[in-house]
């Protein structure tokens, strides 16, 4: 077997000595790396005015991380340009936020092809690729004209909408024909699965098998959904671990018993803090007695903060989280707390752990994995309520959160008073049946799974479960 190659806009390379990022992909590739060996390929995360045309490498662990960095003009066109303004809102059905630019859909293709060019001389002939996100479409075809034979799949992480909004984009035919370069597309959801289908047969005019597959002068290009996970055990104790902490408990008394509602995510318009700002401000209005009862803690790591959507949204919750305080608090108490930063994973963990009520109501996420880390970090015995957006990928297998329309802020209201009163035994068996379900899908299950069809492996042509 050869080895796995990733390929992904940001490379988590750790630092000499370290043990690999706690999170995320790190997590999930780790066996399938230590099985076969692999290369993490990338951008440094350096942007330059006049960068060095290297790749450097560095070897942890037995992967090798292959890092190029950007030019200042090519990370702001493809970046924060294209990539973030034009294919991140249209992805996320906001046709209304989506800025397109010539220069910079060039711009985005430049750099593609310029990782092709780097790559292809660090490839074996029997490597497998997997091509993650929206920034590297293109890859696989710029890959595919320098002559690469190889198997290559590609991950997309957030929602895919159908040809109706897809095709608003300039330029959306050869973007979707782009895919045809990949031996394997897969996506999030059973939802997503439907809007990728969709927009192949209308977009490239080919004939979609109802299976989920393309063919092409030869080639079988397949169309997959693989929900991505989280390391459900390692998160729970995690979680229960840092409620221990001195500043957990520091934090614990200073709620003075007051419920915990919690809300964590980057500072992005698709996860929805408006709108959660106001039906909380609706729960304190619509329901008097939570007034004193009740804190809400907001964690909105920075985001972004060059492309202008984002200031002008950092500028909007911070003025909502003000008006709700000022409307509302009392000497002793303060409705919202806003901690506009990133806090560590172990210290979000617990405060997940302490939380009544965890709020995860995005406009349109692909999957949304604090939703589960907020189930995993639970207790058991006397876990809190998950209140879930139905536009969450989250939300096709956790059926037992209550599930709210994030642009109702008024049943947004009642559904944070339903968590609140919600008894013990309902509790348990909601959280019991989210929790068993998380357990059964684990990361290293998901990357296995897209590995397999990837490679063509017997038995794995079954459409995962919706987990
Ligand atoms: P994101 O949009 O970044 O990911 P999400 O899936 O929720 O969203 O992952 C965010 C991660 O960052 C979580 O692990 C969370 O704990 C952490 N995090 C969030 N806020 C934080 C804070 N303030 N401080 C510290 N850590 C914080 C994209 C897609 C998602 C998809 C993932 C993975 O948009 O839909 O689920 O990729 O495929």
């Amino acid at each position: 077997m050869g080895r796995l190659v990733i390929v992904s806009n940001r490379v988590p390379v750790p630092k000499r000595g370290e043990a690999p990022a706690a999170g995320g992909l790190a997590v999930a590739l780790k066996d399938a790396f230590s099985s076969r060996g692999g290369l993490w390929f990338g951008w440094s995360g350096t942007a330059s005015e006049e960068p060095a045309d290297l790749v450097r490498h560095a070897r942890r662990a037995g992967v090798d991380y292959a890092v190029i960095d950007l030019s200042k003009t090519a990370y702001d066109g493809f970046y924060a340009g294209y990539a973030n303004s034009a294919l991140w809102p249209m992805f996320h059905f906001r046709l209304g936020l989506l800025s397109y630019d010539r220069d910079q859909a060039e711009c985005y293709r430049i750099v593609n092809r310029r990782y092709a060019d780097k790559l292809m001389p660090l490839l074996r002939p029997d490597d497998t690729i997997w091509v993650h996100d929206y920034q590297m479409i293109p890859l696989g075809a710029e890959l595919r004209a320098r002559g690469s034979r190889h198997r290559i799949g590609y991950f997309h992480h957030i929602p895919f909408p159908p040809w109706a909004v897809f095709s608003a984009m300039p330029g959306a035919e050869d973007l979707i024909r782009d895919l045809l370069a990949y031996d394997l597309v897969g996506v999030q959801t059973h939802r997503d699965h439907v809007g990728l289908m969709d927009c192949m047969a209308q977009g490239t005019g080919m004939k979609v098998r109802p299976e989920g597959e393309v063919r092409l002068r030869g080639r079988r290009i397949k169309l997959r959904s693989f929900p991505i996970a989280i390391a459900t055990d390692e998160f729970g104790q995690l979680a229960a671990r840092s409620v221990s902490s001195p500043e957990a408990k520091r934090f614990a008394s200073s709620l003075a018993g007051r419920s915990l509602v919690i809300g964590a995510e980057r500072l992005d318009y698709t996860k929805g803090l408006p709108e959660r700002l106001r039906a909380f401000s609706a729960l304190l209005e619509r329901f008097p007695e939570r007034r004193s009862c009740v804190t809400y803690l907001q964690i909105a790591a920075r985001s972004r903060e060059d492309v202008e959507t984002y200031k002008d949204l950092k500028r909007e919750i911070e003025t909502l989280a003000g008006r709700i305080n000022g409307d509302y608090s009392e000497a002793d108490w303060t409705p919202v707390r806003y901690v506009g930063r990133a806090v560590p994973r172990d210290t979000l963990a617990g405060y997940y752990r302490m939380a009544q009520v965890g709020l995860v109501t995005p406009l349109r996420d692909g999957m949304n994995l604090v939703a589960k880390e907020y189930v995993a970090a639970q207790d058991p015995a006397d876990p809190g309520v998950l209140v879930l957006s139905r536009f969450a990928g989250a939300a096709e297998a956790m059926t037992e959160a209550l599930l709210v329309n994030p642009l109702d802020a008024v049943g947004m209201a009642e559904a944070m008073d339903t968590a609140l009163a919600m008894p013990l035994e309902e509790r348990r068996e909601r959280h019991g049946a989210m929790l068993r379900r998380l357990r059964e899908n684990s990361v290293e299950d998901w990357a296995r799974r897209f590995l397999d069809v990837l490679e063509g492996k017997e038995g794995a042509e079954v459409q995962p479960s919706r987990a």
